[in-house]
């Protein structure tokens, strides 16, 4: 058995459902990319910024000489019954696929490592591996190591599994034969351009990242009132075009069970988190990739998520948000307010205006009045 075999068998003996194998030269067509990305401002604040660590690997191990990458499914087997309209009614927010289960960052860099302890068995080598926080596009790596194609939403398609994989791969100074490319299978399907909620997905494979609701969950920059609407009760995360692929409806399911939602089925109750302190929110949803970036962004895109519902169920929780000490849950909870019963949102606001303290806050409260004044709403 030559080395390479002998890794593809090592692997799936521990679980990686997908392997592929590419060189370590500069991914030299994506820079172009990049710089229009950045100047048309389709990027986001959680990408690399230096162009050249983000395409060229061997700035990251000089002595790189073949990359090994690994996909693994976490389309795993949950009745998931609910639809959104159930879910309208029922004061439960969504949380995408890539947070149901373990931090996929641990999981997938765990069976790196163990797969790099496998390769020493038979050879001494030298690695490093990166799970999505590395500068280099994760999905180049395993489009050119033949893990899968790009689709129109812009997600890596595996033949096998479908796009819901995580990608992670290991930089090493070992020869191996490179995998080629497969091809784009998306013909002329257009499902994901069509169901996405905001246009993110322009076409050409060209996604603009800050409409796209995955991003909106969770940057902490203002979120234009338009696409607060477009987010339903999206808490983390979007699938929705991956949801509607018809290559993931006839795919192997993954069968890792870290990527169970044991914890919370995929759902978060809106109200929770309002009562939680940061301790008690790390102890139950400190396992789970969509936990991030803190408490308080998904306590926002709760409170975004009850404005979108409009049940007045909620004020109680939404007015005492109007006194919350964090900036950001005072403004997106006057913004609920307005949406759920402007006459008292339009009455309440005019009387904390002259509460507020911060000038930020006040002009936003000022420009929210002006906006739901203005009958926009
Ligand atoms: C920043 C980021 C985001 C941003 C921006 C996403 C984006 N589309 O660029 C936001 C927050 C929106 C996001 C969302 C999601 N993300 Co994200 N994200 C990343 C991150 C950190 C960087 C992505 C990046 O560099 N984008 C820049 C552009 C240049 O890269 P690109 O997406 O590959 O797009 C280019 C290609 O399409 C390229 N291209 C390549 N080949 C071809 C061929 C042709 C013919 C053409 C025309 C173009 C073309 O052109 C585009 C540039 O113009 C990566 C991890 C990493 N370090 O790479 C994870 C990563 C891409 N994310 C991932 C996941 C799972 C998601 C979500 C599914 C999570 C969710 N459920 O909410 C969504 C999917 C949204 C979507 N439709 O892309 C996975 C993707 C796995 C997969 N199967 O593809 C990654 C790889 C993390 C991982 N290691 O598993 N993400
Ligand atoms: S993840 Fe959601 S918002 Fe982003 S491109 Fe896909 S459907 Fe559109
Ligand atoms: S929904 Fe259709 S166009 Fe979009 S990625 Fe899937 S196959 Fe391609």
């Amino acid at each position: 058995m030559d080395l390479k075999e002998d890794i593809l068998h090592r692997a799936k003996k521990i679980g990686i459902d997908i392997i592929g194998f590419s060189n370590c030269e500069a991914f030299d067509g994506l820079r172009d990319k990049l710089l229009l990305r950045r100047r048309n401002k389709k990027d986001t604040e959680f990408e690399e910024n230096d162009i050249e660590l983000r395409t060229k690997p061997k700035r990251l191990m000089s002595k790189c000489k073949s990359i090994i990458a690994i996909g693994i499914s976490y389309n795993v087997d949950v009745k998931d019954n609910i639809t959104s309209d159930v879910l309208l009614k029922s004061h439960k927010g969504n949380l995408s696929r890539s947070s149901w289960g373990i931090d996929y960052h641990i999981i997938l860099k765990n069976k790196l490592e163990e797969l790099a302890k496998e390769i020493k068995k038979v050879v001494n080598f030298n690695y490093k591996v990166f799970v999505d926080t590395g500068p280099l596009v994760d999905r180049e790596i395993a489009k050119r190591s033949g893990i899968g194609w790009y689709g129109k939403n812009n997600s890596i398609i595996n033949d096998k599994y479908g796009s819901f994989i995580f990608i992670g791969y290991m930089l090493t100074d070992i020869d191996l034969e490179p995998d080629r490319p497969i091809d784009n299978k998306c013909g002329f399907c257009t499902n994901c351009i069509d169901a996405c909620p905001t246009g993110a997905i322009e076409g050409n494979n060209i996604v603009n990242a800050r409409r796209c609701i995955s991003y909106l969950t969770q940057t902490k920059e203002k979120i234009p009132y338009e696409l607060r609407e477009k987010m339903g009760t999206k808490i983390y995360g979007c699938d929705t075009c991956q949801l509607v692929c018809p290559i993931n409806k006839k795919t192997v399911l993954g069968e890792n069970e870290s990527f169970y939602p044991k914890i919370t089925n995929g759902k978060i109750e809106l109200r929770e988190l309002f009562n939680m302190s940061n301790r008690e929110f790390k102890k139950k949803y400190g396992h789970m990739a969509g936990s991030w970036r803190g408490k308080n962004i998904l306590k926002r895109n709760c409170i975004i998520a009850m404005g979108n519902i409009k049940d007045k169920e909620n004020l109680d929780f939404i007015i005492k948000g109007l006194e919350d000490q964090s900036s950001i849950i005072r403004e997106y909870s006057a913004w609920a307010l307005l949406k759920i019963d402007k006459g008292l949102g339009i009455k309440l606001i005019r009387k904390y205006i002259d509460k507020e303290k911060e000038v930020d806050v006040k002009n936003e409260l000022i420009k929210l009045l002006k906006y739901f004044e203005g009958d926009n709403k």
